[in-house]
């Protein structure tokens, strides 16, 4: 995934090639809250600024594009599967619970329940799961499955890089994708008095694409998202309530850090998927992950920390643990005994290759040496045995400086990126479609009408102390 290596461009040209995309971007509506004018984040309109963006796409073998959208649909299945199995999620993260509240407080819920055999008969589920090409093993590795407040699938779908081969720049229907799959659980949800609800989080500088919701979060995935009883108390009261959640408690569940690494280990997968093909698949893309009661990979990892990536359940960026804190990390936390260890997981560091690229921020272009990681979207909506939807759709390509050890375009580290597969490329039928820029203009008009027409009414109106949208 590596930008071709074009020669240098002229800094004017590159200038003026980032001035010109800047104002498309605030014409095309790619655009966020300035983090430099504190009323973006609650004057809806004000202080806006083009998002930031990479001026050339990045390169991606097709082969490796074609992996990642085939793997969608597996992933989205296995989450349904592992949401299902209350017991392995209340084991697998039963002694992190005891040393992260947070995690806790999930999982008490979760408790909660199960205890009261609550079935959701309507499961949506709306992931990203990120991958980055290792360049050692010329492999595509997930960094993470995320299951709660994937974002940018309608930021992340305007980033097309126009002019190009139209069979090398794959469609990118994220937010339609999205909105139809949250449309359709609406549907199911069968009452045309409902509403669908979107959970934000107060200060929220992220607007473009947001336009829905069944309960459709796109917070409470950050112990900040909780200031309060009353946030937990909300979080309960709507997983008691019968409106389709997405995430439900069980689908955020499947998606943290230690739950990606116990599906890792050998013969789990067999628990939730029977096809050996797709067991196979799904256990190609992982990467090395490890529990820290493993003496063994501690040992190797104070030696080489710069191999190894240390998590905490954490979720949006900014939270990891590399290089010499790693280190000095894991020495503390075993010095201090204990069971601190248990709120991590170990990951194998990836590293892809760098390329020259032109990452724009703020109206400047700055050049340099970058990395990138593609993210798929897939959306997964079942009415009790009946699947309604389970697809692959579009995707998020991210890159930044391949000196940061963190990702994140909310966090500050990464831009959005566009996409250009090499090598040999199967036709993509819709590319033609999407060039059309009647097309992007109508699809603004329909998630507006979408948003403001149809949502879910909670059975309880405890709501208050959640921030909503309506
Ligand atoms: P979060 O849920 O907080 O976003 P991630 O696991 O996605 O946490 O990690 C955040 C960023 O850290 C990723 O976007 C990526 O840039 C970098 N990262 C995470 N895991 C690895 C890894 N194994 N190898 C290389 N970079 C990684
Ligand atoms: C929103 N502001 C995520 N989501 O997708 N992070 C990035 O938009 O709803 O910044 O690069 C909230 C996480 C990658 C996107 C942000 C998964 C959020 O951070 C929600 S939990």
């Amino acid at each position: 995934m590596s930008a071709a290596v074009p020669p240098a461009m002229d800094p004017a040209a590159a200038g003026e090639m980032a001035r010109e995309a800047a104002a498309w971007c605030a014409l095309h509506g790619l655009v966020v809250g300035d983090r430099a004018d504190p009323r973006s984040a609650t004057v809806p309109g004000v202080g806006l600024v083009h998002a930031p963006f990479s001026l050339l796409p990045a390169h991606l073998p097709e082969s490796f594009w074609r992996q990642a959208c085939e793997l969608a649909p597996i992933f989205n299945e296995l989450v349904d599967r592992v949401s299902m199995d209350g017991n392995f999620l209340q084991d697998a993260l039963s002694k992190t619970r005891q040393v992260d509240d947070f995690t806790s407080r999930l999982l008490e819920i979760h408790r909660k329940m199960m205890e009261i055999n609550k079935e959701e008969n309507i499961r949506l589920g709306l992931h990203r799961s990120d991958y980055m090409l290792d360049s050692e093993t010329s492999s595509l590795l997930q960094i993470e499955l995320n299951t709660i407040s994937a974002s940018f699938p309608g930021l992340g779908s305007l980033v097309i890089f126009t002019g190009l081969e139209h069979k090398r720049v794959p469609a990118n229907a994220a937010n339609t994708q999205f909105a139809e799959a949250l449309a359709q659980a609406w549907a199911e949800f069968n009452i045309d008095s409902a509403v669908i609800m979107m959970i934000v989080q107060p200060e929220e500088r992220n607007i473009g694409g947001q336009k829905v919701a069944v309960v459709y979060y796109r917070a409470g995935y950050t112990p900040n998202d909780y200031p309060s009883e009353a946030e937990w108390s909300a979080r309960l009261m709507m997983e008691q309530s019968s409106a389709v959640k997405c995430p439900s408690i069980s689908y955020h569940l499947v998606g943290t850090k230690k739950i990606q690494q116990e599906l890792a280990k050998p013969s789990v997968l067999e628990r939730f998927l029977e096809s050996k093909e797709e067991i196979d698949k799904v256990r190609k893309c992982f990467a090395g992950l490890w529990s820290l009661d493993d003496e063994e990979i501690i040992k190797t990892t104070v030696e080489k920390p710069e191999l190894f990536v240390l998590k905490p359940q954490r979720e949006g960026g900014g939270n990891n643990i590399y290089g010499l804190d790693l280190r000095e990390t894991l020495v503390r936390l075993q010095k201090e005994g204990g069971d601190a260890l248990a709120a991590y997981i170990l990951m194998q560091r990836i590293f892809p290759k760098a390329s020259l690229a032109y990452l724009v921020r703020g109206g400047v272009c700055h050049e340099g040496l970058a990395i990138s990681e593609l993210g798929i979207y897939g959306a997964y909506l079942r009415y009790k045995d009946k699947v309604v939807i389970n697809e692959q759709c579009g995707y998020l390509m991210r890159t930044k400086v391949s000196s940061s050890d963190e990702g994140g375009v909310a966090a500050g580290f990464a831009v959005l990126d566009s996409l250009y597969l090499t090598g040999k490329v199967k036709t993509n039928e819709i590319s033609e479609r999407l060039f059309h820029p009647n097309y992007i203009l109508c699809f603004v008009n329909q998630m507006l009408n979408m948003y403001f027409t149809r949502t879910v009414f909670l059975t309880c109106n405890q709501q208050k102390s959640f921030p909503v949208r309506n």
